[in-house]
């Protein structure tokens, strides 16, 4: 089954007991028991839901992977993946990531013995220099947020011996565009808030893996710490994710078109995008990638300032926080998004004042040029 069809179908079964065609909200917090012990296979909404089991289905078939556990959102997913740690246990870790993983990494696994070593992860030798003889995961996301760097998934998984294991947090790139599990990674991490909820509407996040024991103990920790979604926000990423498959091409299309222009622009000094051929990455990310989605940042000519006053300028891109939703998103990641790294570790690794960061949208690619165009020419 090719992806577009696993993303309507996979776990998309009618529905036993009435024939919907359509998953149902099963919104209830417990199962009644005929005898105790005798149930359905259904016993406590915490531990398993069946509009849950159906989402964390469809989402593992769309990683072409056995098992997924869905989460209330992305940071409860990547705190669950952590917890199968033990105190004493170190992580290799890309420098560009995601503020709020940053955050908690550094002020709050810390705290429970785990040690974390963040390097930039296009530099094998400098991964290699971080291992320790207690090193037990690499934490990789690619394309990085919000700089678009790359990391060469296949290349870190070379590095890792046994008893380490390989996360990559693909939610920039999503299941259609990039798949870490046959590039060797153990765990995929997505935020499904993201472009697989795909409309701002809903906060999730999964875990997903082929392997029996590493998906045992995200199972245990799903229940035992309980950052469980509800089966409404279940059923909404779940609908969401069906249309994946036409809405990351639009994305990419129109962040290509959007790169470009940038690119061609007098006002604008840097264009960071995996799809275009200046990025110093672009042929790992043919490689690695079967498309570059729809994120793009860059950074404006003259003053740090300008980046400040030329967001609110826009009328078609809502200045917010996320990304990977049907409408188009600014954000100034240094204020937003990556607040929570200390300014001197941002500015150390690129997150500047200037950078400016677009979530694409689906919008006519014309209308979004436009956009730009007189919000750049008011500057
Ligand atoms: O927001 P939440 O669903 O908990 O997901 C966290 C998360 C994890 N991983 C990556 C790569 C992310 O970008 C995020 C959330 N990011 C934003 C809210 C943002 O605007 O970048």
């Amino acid at each position: 089954m090719k992806f577009a069809t696993r993303a309507i179908h996979v776990g998309q079964e009618a529905d036993e007991a009435t024939g919907a065609t359509i998953v149902p909200i099963y919104q209830t917090s417990t199962y009644t028991q005929d005898a105790v012990g005798s149930h359905k296979g259904f016993d406590y909404s915490r531990t398993v839901n069946p509009t849950r089991v159906a989402l964390e289905a469809q989402l593992a078939s769309l990683e072409n992977a056995q098992h997924g556990s869905a989460f209330a959102s992305g940071m409860a997913a990547t705190a669950a993946v952590l917890n199968t740690l033990a105190m004493g246990d170190h992580v290799v870790v890309t420098d560009d990531l995601y503020g709020g993983t940053y955050r908690l990494f550094s002020r709050v696994l810390t705290r429970y013995g785990l040690e974390f070593t963040y390097v930039d992860m296009a530099d094998l030798a400098a991964v290699r220099a971080a291992i320790r003889p207690n090193t037990k995961m690499f934490w990789i996301e690619t394309p990085t947020n919000p700089l678009l760097k790359l990391i060469d998934i296949a290349a870190i998984c070379s590095l890792r011996t046994a008893g380490q294991i390989v996360v990559v947090d693909n939610t920039f790139a999503s299941p259609y565009f990039q798949s870490p599990l046959a590039l060797g990674a153990d765990i995929v991490v997505h935020s499904t808030t993201k472009y697989i909820g795909g409309h701002s509407d809903v906060i999730g996040g999964v875990a997903i893996t082929s392997n029996d024991d590493l998906h045992e103990s995200i199972k245990f920790h799903q229940n035992a710490v309980g950052g469980v979604p509800s089966p409404h926000d279940a059923w909404l990423t779940m609908r969401g994710a069906k249309t994946l498959a036409l809405r990351m091409r639009q994305h990419a299309e129109n962040a290509q078109r959007i790169a470009e222009f940038l690119e061609a622009h007098a006002e604008v000094e840097r264009v960071f995008y995996p799809g275009l051929p200046s990025h110093p990455q672009h042929a790992l990310a043919k490689r690695q990638m079967s498309g570059f989605a729809g994120m793009v940042s860059f950074t404006l000519r003259g003053p740090m300032e300008r980046a400040l006053t030329f967001a609110p300028k826009l009328q078609y891109f809502s200045l917010a926080e996320s990304l990977g939703g049907v409408e188009s998103l600014i954000c100034h990641p240094a204020r937003m998004t990556h607040g929570s790294i200390p300014k001197e570790d941002r500015e150390r690794r690129g997150v500047t004042d200037g950078l400016l960061r677009l979530s694409v949208g689906i919008e006519d690619a014309d209308d979004l040029i436009a956009d730009l165009t007189s919000a750049l020419e008011s500057l």
